[in-house]
């Protein structure tokens, strides 16, 4: 599709320009049927962002806030990355998968006590403009056909006006905004002292999950189960393939677009000792027959809300007995983190109890040459040079969630029930650590799932993946 006329820049829209002589430009008005949308229905999550602008509205009595979705990233040239919305936008809104346009806006104007949210979006381009055979980054015959403001009026359930309005709405105005996201906000907004309150309050607004967003989860899992069966399908072929860890990527991917929005984050697919660089995102490396591979993805579904699951699977089928012992100390370490979630509990109480094990396995294996006490404690704490990074973070539509809380709510804090969580121990045996017997060396074993705290315990929403060697090799064996 290549357009041979000159990209004309007016202002902050790129357009296309094809020279309409008059004649072409009134002649392309002309012998258009209507082409309503029938039927347009709410999506479930609208009742949920009611009663979540209802809390964000009390925070802030007074004062109006806006939260852009943010615009698109250039790749090059005129290419951008795949779109996709602020969090918190999506999150007050409901705009979701597909219907997610860069430029967006929502802005809750104080009234009265409460606020009244306006949703600013790019609206359709009807057919009396020049806009929809023109404009090649909105263009209807070049993006295809959008909500019209009153279409998304329905749709969203709140008063929805042209984004080429914002500017002068938000002229002179006081406002706490996410400042970062959007041109027109940076430029017409001016910084507020409330601004650093209102970013930690809609990250925090969402440590605890809603019922639909706990079903969403469910989702986000089930569809990162499907594509962890989709990889072991393709393993034989991996094996097969030079940059066989491409194969893997690609076979999760696939599973991620036709069930979901995306990936919720780059996959790791790392074979043999790749497993032991913790980003190893690359994926360029070879498959073979008698190592483990660590696959780390996650679906990450319309909604938004992702999956974060790693499992560590022999490619051949079977685990070797060096790979199963240090598999199974993880999986022991991963068992007691698990078990220590339940509200009231401290976050960090999961770090401690998975890491005792994993330190207790490394005495037990003469590996470490002190008491556990010693090892645990944190002025020493020499076991982390092969436990690498922390076990639990909290998880949703951003992998790393609500990562503008503050330490006392989060890191510090205590569990409460409707958190999500992953609980991810692994050990890495660096392929010239010679602290390790041979036989070790460039292993590296990881195992996370995705747990929702409860107030007596937890419900692990990934206990249907595959977690002891026996039922992996099953599960392998059953797909093979
Ligand atoms: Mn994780």
């Amino acid at each position: 599709m290549e357009n041979s006329d000159k990209a004309l820049d007016t202002g902050a829209k790129r357009v296309y320009d094809v020279a309409p002589s008059e004649m072409f430009g009134e002649f392309m008005k002309t012998g258009w049927a209507p082409t309503p949308l029938e039927g347009i229905t709410q999506d479930e999550v609208i009742a949920y962002c009611v009663n979540r602008r209802t809390e964000l509205s009390a925070a802030f009595s007074g004062l109006r806030i806006v939260l852009p979705s943010g615009g698109p990233k250039q790749r090059s040239n005129d290419c951008d990355y795949q779109y996709r919305p602020h969090s918190a936008f999506a999150y007050y809104t409901g705009v979701q998968g597909v219907e997610a346009h860069p430029d967006s806006v929502l802005v809750m104007e104080p009234s009265g006590e409460n606020h009244t949210p306006i949703l600013f979006i790019n609206p359709r381009s009807t057919r009396d403009t020049d806009a929809f055979y023109r404009d090649a980054k909105n263009g209807e015959l070049w993006v295809g056909r959008r909500f019209t403001t009153d279409e998304a009026s329905q749709r969203y359930g709140i008063d929805v006006r042209p984004i080429s309005e914002l500017e002068v709405f938000l002229k002179g105005g006081v406002a706490a905004a996410l400042h970062g996201y959007d041109e027109v906000v940076d430029t017409k907004v001016k910084k507020h002292p409330r601004d650093e309150e209102l970013i930690n309050f809609v990250s925090v607004a969402r440590l605890i999950k809603d019922d639909y967003e706990i079903r969403e989860m469910q989702k986000a899992v089930d569809a990162t189960h499907r594509g962890f069966s989709d990889v072991i399908r393709v393993l034989p072929a991996a094996t097969q393939t030079p940059r066989g860890e491409r194969v893997v990527e690609a076979a999760f991917f696939g599973r991620a677009r036709v069930e979901g929005n995306d990936l919720g984050y780059s996959t790791i697919a790392a074979s043999g000792s790749h497993a032991c660089i913790l980003h190893w995102t690359r994926n360029d490396g070879d498959v073979r027959n008698g190592d483990l591979l660590l696959l780390d993805a996650g679906v990450e579904v319309d909604s938004y809300y992702t999956a974060d699951i790693t499992r560590t699977l022999p490619i051949s089928g079977k685990f070797s007995p060096a790979q199963r012992a240090l598999y199974m100390l993880v999986y022991e370490s991963q068992k007691a983190g698990i078990e220590a979630i339940k509200a009231g509990v401290p976050f960090l109480e999961i770090n401690r109890a998975s890491h005792t094990v994993l330190a207790q396995g490394l005495i037990d294996m003469g590996i470490i040459k002190m008491s556990l006490e010693e090892v645990m404690d944190p002025a020493v704490g020499i076991h982390k040079r092969w436990t690498l990074h922390g076990v639990s973070h909290m998880l949703g539509m951003d992998v790393h969630d609500c990562a503008h809380a503050r330490a006392e709510q989060y890191r510090d804090g205590v569990l409460e029930a409707g958190m999500i969580l992953t609980v991810e121990p692994g050990l890495y045996i660096q392929l010239d650590d010679e602290l390790f017997p041979a036989e070790y060396r460039g292993i590296g074993i990881r195992i996370e799932d995705d747990v929702l705290v409860t107030e007596t315990g937890y419900i692990n929403l990934s206990e249907n993946i595959p977690h002891h060697p026996d039922e992996i090799e099953k599960w392998m064996a059953s797909l093979r």
